[in-house]
């Protein structure tokens, strides 16, 4: 039934379908990166795919010129918002020396690159969080308006980096959004396992912040919840925590097997909630895309995945001396 969200919201035609061409451009990157690796070309994969809305609904609502994202391992939609190209993720895949995320020394996932304030994660989960928390307050004492986004998993705010991080933004009213995406599983824990409060936004009351949850499958929803997260950061009135509910559709990485712990059945359900689909199917209600539309962009997708997995195929590995490279300050 067609209702026209996205207009009440401020956004375009256009704007809408961009959104989801980034979605489908980082499902399909997704999907390429695990034929890769089943194919023995790309050592590991570490999925995106369900999460697509939750992270380019987020992406979209910010400044993508000013503001800062910390993201996750899982945040490809973010990243692609925010900048990041086919070819960057693929040479990443394939850890060749022009990746501009660590020159290929980073497992992938291991999202950053500076000319588009995408500030790079370390291995352990939710060490993200308190860098984004410094990078708010640094905001504050220059008098910047910018906005820090950091995103983790429902399972990453158990670790103390979140809640120290969490307390210290409330506490001093930081322009920062924590965005949690919540697939309800933790590599093999199911969410029953890991919180003891019901939801993760639960926690925002102890740090003096907001906290909402709000359906992740769709990028409209979290768009709206995101900007106006945005804006209360801007006019300094401190954090938001957002959860956005959502579904993991691969195993955890390329290193695990989910049928030990996920039924069929499960699997089948978040199937059946596919953002893209979803989203897809909006826009389609609303007028914008038709198969010949949709037919247009996955084509045009296909070719910059492909040409992008090429390029990153044929490009050089790094050098061996550069493998501590920016690790140990060097004197000019
Ligand atoms: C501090 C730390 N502990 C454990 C791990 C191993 N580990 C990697 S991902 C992960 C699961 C994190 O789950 P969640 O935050 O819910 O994110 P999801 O993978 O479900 O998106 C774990 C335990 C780690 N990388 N760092």
């Amino acid at each position: 039934m067609a209702n026209n969200r996205h207009k009440d919201l401020g956004l375009s035609d256009q704007e809408v379908l961009d959104m989801y061409e980034t979605m489908l451009l980082a499902r399909r990157i997704d999907e390429r990166m695990w034929l890769l690796n089943r194919s023995g070309k790309i050592p590991f994969v570490i999925s995106c795919q369900g999460q697509e809305a939750a992270q380019v609904g987020a992406a979209y609502a910010l400044d993508r010129q000013k503001d800062y994202l910390l993201p996750y391992y899982r945040d490809l939609g973010a990243v692609l918002s925010f900048g990041m190209t086919p070819k960057d993720i693929m040479l990443s895949g394939f850890a060749k020396a022009e990746d501009p995320n660590s020159g290929g020394r980073q497992m992938p996932g291991h999202f950053g690159q500076k000319k588009n304030r995408i500030v790079t994660g370390s291995s352990p989960v939710t060490t993200q969080v308190p860098h984004a928390v410094g990078i708010a307050l640094a905001a504050k004492m220059e008098g910047s308006d910018l906005v820090a986004l950091v995103t983790f998993g429902e399972g990453s705010s158990n670790q103390g980096d979140f809640h120290e991080g969490a307390n210290f933004a409330g506490v001093h009213k930081l322009p920062v959004i924590f965005l949690c995406e919540n697939n309800k599983l933790a590599i093999s824990v199911p969410i029953e396992k890991q919180l003891a409060c019901e939801k993760v936004s639960d926690r925002a009351a102890g740090y003096g912040m907001p906290g909402i949850t709000i359906n992740g499958n769709d990028p409209l929803e979290v768009y709206q919840a995101v900007k106006e997260a945005a804006n209360r950061c801007r006019r300094g009135e401190g954090p938001v925590l957002i959860e956005t509910m959502c579904n993991r559709l691969t195993a955890h990485s390329s290193d695990d097997d989910d049928r030990t712990y996920r039924s069929s059945e499960e699997l089948e359900k978040a199937k059946s909630e596919d953002p893209v689909l979803l989203f897809a199917s909006y826009l389609k209600e609303n007028g914008l895309l038709d198969d010949e539309l949709e037919k247009e962009m996955n084509d045009r997708i296909m070719n910059q995945v492909n040409e992008a997995t090429d390029y990153a195929e044929e490009a050089p590995y790094a050098l061996p001396e550069d493998a501590l490279k920016h690790v140990y300050h060097e004197e000019q």
